[in-house]
């Protein structure tokens, strides 16, 4: 399919969203939430198909996301303010809800600002990989909005109660640097070469145990809301499913062979 608002490719396993309005900093407006959703079910089924095995999102230009496109909310004095719960529950949510329960890794490169929900939209992927020149900022405070996109889910769990509240209070832009001292990211790269960083990393996941890593990322997204009897007990459970794939027998195997394994993503 032929997208306006973003790039898609599928190759080698590895699935590549870049959001491409740079002009306005890859803000979302309508046209780019469809997009953005049928690249998502381009995803899907790619991954139940095993024909996708690692997810990488990124943006084109200066910015990685700026959030909501404003000039879509800019109301005139007397007209009625839209529904932005509507705009929540359709979009957003359900954007979050995918990345965060897609059974394949996701990767981001924040290329540039991430901002709004553009900034929790990166948040919500599984490891995150910044440019130094990057910045995040829970702009939402500044226009007297709520952070949206898991933000408030997010943050408390990633930097604490304190940084959470400064950050989504202020507003101010926090830098790669200090996003990756913080734990909000995993890791920092150079500006020139971060997406040969992110395409490797992405394409690396994708040969690795799929299954196993899916199993690994719903029990850390889990953690989350489960106390320590619920997690052991997921544990068991899902070590269980893995301890049945085929990727687990050729692991083993090659260990015990003394060879580099060749995981085949079942
Ligand atoms: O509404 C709903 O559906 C509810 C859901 C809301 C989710 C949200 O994300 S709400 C939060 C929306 N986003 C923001 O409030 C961020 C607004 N942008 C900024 O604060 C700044 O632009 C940045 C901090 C991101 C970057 O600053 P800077 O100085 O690097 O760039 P700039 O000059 O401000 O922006 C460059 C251009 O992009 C500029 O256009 P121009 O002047 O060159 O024609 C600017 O207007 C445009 N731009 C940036 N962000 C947005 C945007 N245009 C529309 N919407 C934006 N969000």
């Amino acid at each position: 399919m032929a997208y306006d608002t973003i790039e898609f490719s599928l190759r080698d396993g590895v699935a590549t969203l870049v959001l491409n309005r740079p002009d306005r900093l890859n803000s979302f407006n309508e046209a780019m939430h469809q997009e953005v959703r049928q690249a998502l079910t381009e995803v899907q089924a790619a991954v139940e198909a095993g024909d996708c095995r690692a997810l990488l999102l990124t943006g084109n230009g200066r910015g990685f996301c700026a959030g909501q496109d404003l000039s879509d909310r800019n109301v005139a004095p007397g007209d009625e303010m839209p529904d932005l719960g509507y705009s929540i529950e359709t979009y957003y949510n359900p954007l979050i809800r995918t990345l965060t329960a897609l059974p394949v890794p996701v990767v981001c490169a924040v290329n540039g600002v991430a901002a709004g929900a553009g900034a929790n939209i990166a948040l919500a992927c599984d490891i995150v990989l910044a440019a130094r020149s990057a910045s995040f900022t829970q702009a939402f405070a500044k226009i007297g909005l709520v952070p949206d996109s898991g933000g408030t889910w997010q943050l408390p769990r990633q930097v604490g109660l304190a940084r959470a509240k400064g950050l989504a209070m202020l507003g101010d832009k926090l830098g790669a640097e200090q996003a990756e001292a913080w734990g909000l990211i995993w890791r920092v790269v150079d500006d020139e070469g971060l997406r040969d960083e992110a395409a490797r990393l992405a394409a690396h996941l994708a040969t690795q145990p799929t299954r196993g890593l899916a199993l690994i990322k719903q029990a850390l997204n889990e953690s989350g809301t489960n106390d320590l009897d619920t997690q052991l007990d997921l544990e068991r459970d899902l070590q269980r499913q893995a301890g049945r794939t085929a990727d687990y027998r050729e692991g083993v195997a090659a260990f015990m062979e003394k060879r580099s394994p060749k995981f085949s993503g079942q």
